[in-house]
């Protein structure tokens, strides 16, 4: 019978929605945990959002922050056990809203944890309100009519908030394609990289399917990244070991 190559990381089936983004991170994130030795001196921090399910089900050790605090917890863990490999697992709502303040002031201060943020343009947990990074027109229980950009601001870049900022690595993967999934890995394995070697902030975003508050199947959600969220939210590494790769 075939050997399944699941990393002994992910404990339990994960409990997100058929193909929901976040079980894909998982795997990726558990990959890179194991590849590269941390498993047991990883330390994550998440608050609130579909991506609390993996507390259960993804075997390091958890610190649970009030919402949109987590960046703030895994500033604490990492400046009392700086040996451990610290890092920040939330969605776009939790990190980009209520957490802005908390997730910018680690950047800012180039604090050394790695943060993984799960763009999915909504708020996937609570049924599908606005969240900072939805797109103009998109639709959401709390913009029926779609994001009007004039009432509510532009959607949300993150990484052109930090790129200038003395960070240590900036990147945006998504996982709409096998290839993209493949560079979210080495995005990820890079940003741990910059922590442990003492390199500052990091800093992934991850472009990332919600079928079931997006109403869409999973192959016009993967579509729909493709041909318009990408507009919106480039791919690629924007700093990367403290300078900007495009300046
Ligand atoms: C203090 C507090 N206010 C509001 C909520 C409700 N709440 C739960 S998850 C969430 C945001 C989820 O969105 P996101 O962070 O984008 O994660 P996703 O589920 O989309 O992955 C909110 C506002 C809460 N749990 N606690
Ligand atoms: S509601 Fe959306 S983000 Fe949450 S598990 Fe389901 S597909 Fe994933
Ligand atoms: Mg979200």
């Amino acid at each position: 019978m075939a050997q399944k190559l699941i990393p002994e990381l992910l404990v339990e089936d994960n409990k997100f929605c058929p193909g929901c983004g976040h079980g894909i991170v998982n795997r990726v994130l558990a990959e890179v945990l194991e590849e590269l030795g941390l498993a047991d001196k990883a330390v994550g921090s998440l608050a609130v959002g579909c991506g609390c399910l993996m507390m259960d089900t993804f075997g390091t050790d958890w610190v649970q922050a009030p919402h949109g605090r987590a960046a703030a917890v895994a500033v604490g863990v990492k400046r009392v056990r700086p040996e451990c490999c610290v890092f920040t697992y939330q969605g776009d709502g939790d990190s980009l809203a209520i957490g802005f303040s908390e997730t910018m002031y680690a950047a800012i201060r180039n604090e050394n944890i790695t943060a993984i943020i799960v763009n999915n343009g909504i708020f996937g947990m609570t049924g599908g309100q606005m969240a900072p990074t939805s797109l103009p027109g998109q639709r959401t229980t709390t913009s029926p009519k779609g994001r009007d950009a004039a009432l509510t601001g532009q959607p949300l870049n993150i990484i052109n908030q930090m790129k200038n900022l003395p960070v240590g690595y900036l990147a945006r993967g998504s996982v709409d394609t096998a290839k993209e999934i493949n560079k979210v890995k080495k995005y990820i394995r890079t940003g741990i990289e910059t922590q442990m070697k003492g390199g500052g902030y990091s800093m992934i975003e991850i472009l990332s399917p919600c079928p079931t508050n997006w109403k869409m199947t999973l192959q016009n959600s993967l579509d729909h990244i493709r041909s318009t969220v990408r507009a919106t939210y480039p791919l690629g590494e924007f700093v990367k070991d403290g300078e900007r790769t495009d300046a």
